[in-house]
C-alpha cells in the first residue's frame, strides 16, 4: 500500500498514527505530495486531497475516517472501533469533532496567511469559535488513557496540529485535563514517528 500524504496535514497524520498503533506502518510506503500542486493526486482522488491510500491492486481510498477504518479491518487485531454500543458512537463522535476542528484550524491558518486586504475577519472568528468550542467539549469529556480508539487518535492529530500551526496560543490554560492527556499521549511511539516538521 502507498499513503499519499503531506507532512503538514493533520488528517494524513491521523492515518499514520492509526497505522502505527495497528502495527501496519511497515506495509505502507509513504509518498510525499503537495495536494495543491501535484497533478497526479487527482487521478487517484477526484478531490485531490491527502491522505489518499493506494491499495496493492491500484484502487485508491480517500477520507481519513474511511482509510483508518480500512486499516483497522485489515489489522491482525482490529481495535480502533468498538463493534457496537455506546462506546462505538462515542468514539466516532469524538473523531467527527476532532476532524471538524482540525479542518477549521487548517482554514484559519490559510486565512491568516492571506494579505491583509483579502482576509475575512468574520470567517476567521467563526473558525476560532469552532476550535475553541471543540477544545472545550474535548475538555468536558476528556479522553482517558489506555489502548487508543479512533476518537483518541483524531483528537491527538487535532491537538498536535494546533501546537504545530498556532504555537503559544495558550489553549492549555483552561483545558487542564485535555492538556495532561495530550502530554502523555504525545509520547507514544506512533506520535513520535509522525511528528509534523519544524514549522513551515
Ligand atoms: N475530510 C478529509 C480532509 C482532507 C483534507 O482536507 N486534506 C487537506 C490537507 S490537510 C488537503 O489535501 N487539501 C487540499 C485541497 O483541499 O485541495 C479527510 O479526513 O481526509
Amino acid at each position: 500500500m502507498q499513503l499519499w500524504y503531506a507532512p503538514t496535514s493533520p488528517f494524513a497524520r491521523k492515518v499514520r498514527i492509526a497505522a502505527h498503533e495497528l502495527g501496519l506502518s511497515y506495509r505502507i510506503g509513504l509518498i510525499k505530495v503537495d495536494p495543491w500542486t501535484d497533478k497526479r493526486l487527482r487521478d487517484l482522488n477526484p478531490l485531490a486531497k491527502v491522505p489518499t491510500l493506494v491499495l496493492d491492486d491500484g484502487r485508491a481510498l480517500y477520507e481519513s475516517a474511511l482509510i483508518c477504518e480500512y486499516l483497522d479491518a485489515h489489522a491482525e487485531t482490529p481495535r480502533l472501533y468498538p463493534a457496537s454500543g455506546t462506546a462505538r458512537w462515542e468514539t466516532l463522535l469524538r473523531q467527527g469533532l476532532a476532524d471538524g476542528a482540525a479542518a477549521s484550524a487548517g482554514r484559519l491558518f490559510a486565512e491568516q496567511r492571506k494579505p491583509d486586504a483579502e482576509r475575512n475577519g468574520g470567517m476567521e472568528a467563526r473558525f476560532k469559535a469552532a476550535i475553541d468550542a471543540a477544545l472545550d467539549a474535548l475538555e468536558q469529556d476528556a479522553p482517558v488513557h489506555g489502548e487508543p480508539l479512533i476518537g483518541d487518535i483524531a483528537t491527538a492529530a487535532f491537538v498536535g496540529y494546533l501546537d504545530f500551526r498556532f504555537p503559544g496560543t495558550g489553549w492549555r490554560a483552561t483545558r487542564l485535563k485535555l492538556s495532561a492527556w495530550y502530554d502523555v499521549f504525545s509520547q507514544r511511539p506512533s506520535m513520535k514517528a509522525t511528528e509534523h516538521p519544524a514549522r513551515i
